[in-house]
Parts: C-alpha cells; structure tokens; sequence
C-alpha cells in the first residue's frame, strides 16, 4: 500500500520494471528511504577519493554546509568520475516510479565531513519547494558512502517515516537513526524525509557523492546550463543530458526556440 499518491497516473518506463525494483520501491514509500550495499567496489571509492582529493578545497561558508565540511559543487563540470553514479540503473529504476518521465538532476556535489563537525540541523530536502505537507515528493536524493559511514564519523542521520509528517511535526535527534553502511553503498530518499549530516567524532573523515533530483516541472537547484559548456554536454552521454535539461516536459516546458532543447547541441555556437 502506497501512503502517498506519489503517482500522478503516468506510465512507467517497462525496461526497469523489476521485482527488485517493485520491491525497492515498496520500501521507499513505507520507509521513506532505502539502502543499497556495496553497488561500488573498493577500487572504486579509492579512484573517487583521490579525485575527490583534487577537487577539494576550503571549508563551509555557513552552520548549515558545516563549517569543518568540504563540499565541491558544480561536479558535472569538473570530472567524469561520478557520472556512473548520477544516472545508476539502480536509482533510475526507483526514479521512474517516483516522478513523471524527464525528471531531472537538481545538483551534485561531494561532501566531506571533517573530524570535528557537529550534526547538521535536521531538514528535508525539497522544503525550498513551499507548498504544504503532508504531500508527495517533489524531490529524491542519493547520499553515497565513499568511506564507511559509522555511528562515530558522521554517517547520514534520518527519521525513518518522516516523509509522511505534516507541516506541523518538527523532528528531534531522538528521532533520527544513523545509515551505517559500507563504502560504496547509497541512501536513497525520497525529498521530504527529515535528515541531515551526522556530527564526526572520529579522527578521520567522511567522505561521500551526493546527488538530488526533482520532478520535470520544477526548478533545479543548479543551473547546469551556465555551468557546464556546451562543448562538454556534447560529450555527455544522453541520460546525463537529459537529466541536466536539455529533455521537455510535455508540451513544451524546456522549448529553445519552440523545439527540443537537444536541437542546441547539434547547432554551431
Ligand atoms: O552529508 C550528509 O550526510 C547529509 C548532508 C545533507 O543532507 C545536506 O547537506 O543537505
């Protein structure tokens, strides 16, 4: 039984209709998240590390980013290595159940909580988005271990069935349960379940992917357009481009010029 009428009586995509997807699905709209171990080897998450180790760079501007967390924005821009996980089949399958087809990528980034960090304040990930709960998800987020995720070092922090809440209920940490999971593993939520970044305790950092996605109607977070050149979406494959929106929302939310955005791409500058 599914609490929220998440479904706006779209047809889903047959190639990802699994029992495992049936059955992923039936968890997240219980639970309001769901696990998967290890879908990344261990050289994997070494090769992600030490890219993210390029990349990284400074400290959180804010409480809410974490001032002892690093965080790289604007990912599609600056590597390749992370792309596997932005269009997995795994998270695509649940996608298609979750929103109409052409949703969208609404950001990426690494996170890499420090020795030090204190908990995030507890929030939910399409709450900018203002409009009433309960209700379904306008959002979903992937939340990838690229290191162990421990009760000490900082491991995602959720309200197991908080996305059913009102806009009455406000979480306490008493509520929350920590994601301990195994380097390349994932979280997948769905945007109204209250979460947030755990405090590390350990002498060691966290380090995780992150990526966001929103329904096809709405507006993303980053703006891929401006980030990334043209040039490089060419060399992207399509789901990527699609997910960053060069894709429609029939009739024609996304038109360039009364066409498909895609038209772009094969044009000159
Ligand atoms: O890093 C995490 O575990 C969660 C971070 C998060 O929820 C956020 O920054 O919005």
């Amino acid at each position: 039984m599914i609490p929220h009428p998440q479904r706006y009586g779209f047809q889903i995509a047959d190639k990802r209709e699994t029992p495992q997807t049936v059955a992923d699905h039936e968890t997240l709209m219980r639970e309001g998240y769901v696990i998967f171990e290890r879908l990344l080897d261990e050289a994997a998450c070494a090769a992600m590390r030490a890219e993210s180790a390029r990349l990284i760079g400074g400290s959180g501007r804010n409480a809410f980013e974490g001032f002892r967390t690093q965080r790289v924005y604007s990912i599609l821009a600056k590597t390749r290595i992370f792309d596997d996980l932005i269009d997995h089949p795994r998270l695509m399958a649940l996608l298609d159940r979750v929103f109409e087809p052409n949703y969208l990528l609404s950001q990426a980034q690494i996170i890499n909580i420090r020795p030090g960090e204190e908990a995030q304040a507890l929030h939910f990930d399409d709450g900018f988005y203002k409009i009433p709960r309960p209700r379904p998800a306008l959002g979903a987020a992937a939340i990838w271990a690229i290191d162990d995720f421990t009760a000490e070092n900082g491991a995602t922090e959720i309200i197991p069935r908080s996305h059913l809440w009102g806009s009455d209920r406000s979480p306490t940490r008493e509520q929350t349960i920590s994601c301990l999971m195994p380097a390349g593993s994932v979280v997948f939520f769905l945007g109204t379940l209250w979460h947030g970044g755990g405090a590390n305790r350990s002498s060691r950092d966290r380090l995780a992917f992150t990526n966001q996605y929103c329904a096809p109607w709405l507006r993303q977070q980053e703006n891929f357009f401006l980030e990334v050149p043209r040039e490089m979406t060419r060399s992207l494959r399509p789901t990527i481009q699609s997910l960053m929106g060069y894709s429609i929302y029939p009739p024609f939310m996304g038109m360039v010029d009364s066409m498909h955005p895609k038209r772009v791409l094969d044009s000159p500058e």
